[in-house]
Formats: C-alpha cells, sequence, structure tokens
C-alpha cells in the first residue's frame, strides 16, 4: 500500500512501536535460534533470491532492535538493479515543515569526531579522492512507499579505516546541517553497500537528495539514510536519532 507521503511518520509511530515489542513474536525467534531460516520463516521472504531482503526489510518493522541485530549478517547483500529499473522522478523526503532543504553551507567540510586516530574534516574534493563505489539499490522508505535510486561514493568502510577509526566501538553517529540526526551500529557501518555518497544518477547531489554528501545503507530503512552530513562520530555512546525518538525502531534493517 502506498501511502499519502503528507502522512506523518510520527502518525503510525505507536503502531509500529507496539508490533514490535509483541513479546511472542521475540521468544518464537530466540527458541529458533535466529537463524536465516526463522528469518525467512517469519517474514514469510524467500531470503535465497535478493529480493527476498527488500521484502523483509518491510517486515522487519516489527522486530525490535535487538532481534534485528542478532539476524544482521554483513555477508548478505541488498539487491542491485540495472539502470533502466531507476524511479524517474525520484521523490525527496523533506517535507517536515522544520526541515527545509537546506543550501550546503559555504564553508562546508564534513568534521569527524570521537574514537578516531585522524580528525582532520573532509572538503567533497577530499573525499572524491578516495575510492569510489557505484550502487543501484531500492530506498525503502518507513512510510509506505519505495524507490529505486543510483547513487554512488564511498564505501563507509574505507572512509572508517582512513581515518583510523576504532572498528571495535559500537556506534557511528551521523549529525546533518538540517538539523537530522541519526546513528548506526558499526556492523551496519562496515557493510559493503553502506557508502558516504557524494552522487545521484551520476550527477553530483543536490540539497533536495542530500548535497554534499549523504549516508546510502540499502540493508536499512530511509530514514537511516542521513542526507547532508556535517559531522560523523565514532562512538560507544548511544545517541539514537530523529525518528527513533518518536518510536520507530532504532536497527530497522537487515
Ligand atoms: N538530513 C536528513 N536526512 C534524511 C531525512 C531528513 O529529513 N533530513 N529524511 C530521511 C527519510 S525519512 C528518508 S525516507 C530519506 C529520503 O531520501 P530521499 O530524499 O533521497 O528520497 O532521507 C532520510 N534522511
Ligand atoms: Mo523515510
Amino acid at each position: 500500500m502506498i501511502r499519502d507521503p503528507a502522512v506523518k511518520a510520527a502518525e503510525i509511530a505507536p503502531e509500529l512501536a507496539r508490533l514490535g515489542r509483541r513479546g511472542l513474536l521475540r521468544r518464537d525467534l530466540l527458541r529458533r535460534g535466529l537463524s536465516l531460516g526463522s528469518l525467512a520463516l517469519l517474514t514469510g521472504c524467500d531470503l535465497s533470491s535478493h529480493s527476498g531482503i527488500d521484502a523483509a526489510l518491510w517486515t522487519m518493522l516489527r522486530f525490535d532492535d535487538r532481534v534485528q541485530a542478532a539476524l544482521f549478517s554483513d555477508k548478505r547483500l541488498a539487491e542491485t538493479y540495472p539502470a533502466s529499473a531507476v524511479t524517474k522522478p525520484f521523490r525527496f523526503n523533506a517535507y517536515y515543515p522544520i526541515w527545509q532543504v537546506q543550501p550546503v553551507p559555504p564553508d562546508w567540510r564534513l568534521a569527524v569526531a570521537g574514537r578516531v586516530a585522524e580528525r582532520t574534516s573532509w572538503s567533497v574534493a577530499r573525499l572524491r579522492a578516495l575510492p569510489q563505489q557505484a550502487q543501484i539499490t531500492r530506498h525503502i522508505c518507513i512510510e509506505g512507499w519505495s524507490q529505486i535510486g543510483q547513487w554512488s561514493g564511498v564505501p563507509l568502510h574505507i572512509f572508517l579505516r582512513r581515518i583510523g577509526a576504532d572498528l571495535r566501538a559500537r556506534y557511528v553517529a551521523f549529525r546533518c546541517f538540517d538539523g537530522y540526526y541519526t546513528s548506526i551500529d558499526m556492523a551496519s557501518a562496515l557493510h559493503p553497500q553502506t557508502i558516504l555518497a557524494l552522487d545521484f544518477n551520476w550527477q553530483p547531489l543536490t540539497p533536495e537528495w542530500g548535497a554534499p554528501v549523504r549516508l546510502r545503507i540499502p540493508v536499512k530503512l530511509g530514514f537511516k539514510s542521513a542526507k547532508s552530513l556535517q559531522s560523523i562520530e565514532v562512538t560507544n555512546r548511544y545517541q539514537g536519532g530523529y525518528w527513533e525518538k518518536q518510536g520507530y525502531n532504532w536497527f530497522s534493517g537487515v
């Protein structure tokens, strides 16, 4: 079902929170040993095919963070698509009154903080000098729509290694210059398809879609892919995120 994008995500948050805390499901999962088989069983998705991952993402909304984290595998990849499958026009999601589309600040640099050896900030040119990876993947919004897009940028695992991040730290936290923020677990940060995207549809990102650099993480729901990044912090302190604070599952991934 495609929801009207104007339906505020917060309106459905209580329902999601209630589903996510269904104790029965969790006990069931734990008893089954959190196998891939149990994920397939509970989500009703065939995970032997790639597209099962996309389908499972929808269903993961019902599970709590602990279960989702236990089911996470860095070996499982989100489906990739041919260029002909790219959704056009591709919508952007920034209709919330407090987050007007923000132009890139004049002296923008990406700041790094926390448990990292090298704290110098990053210009776009410097980010572009790192190895780049392209992907065409599905972006799934918790509000009930999805679209296929093309992004290219620096794999986050390469960036984290480059700045000498403590890869045993628990979290990577993202702050955005439009006021948005979110954070992810280290395993998801090191997933091979998690990138710091600089390009969208083979062109440099524009402000609507998160210029000059955004997180793009196809094994998680869209709200985890923070746009318009200002800083990245490697930390052991849980920091949650904007939508997470309204009741969405923090993990929100497969
Ligand atoms: N900085 C920032 N990042 C954000 C958001 C936002 O409002 N601000 N919205 C999130 C949500 S809910 C979604 S679905 C996607 C939308 O990405 P798109 O505009 O490329 O479709 O960005 C995510 N990242
Ligand atoms: Mo979203």
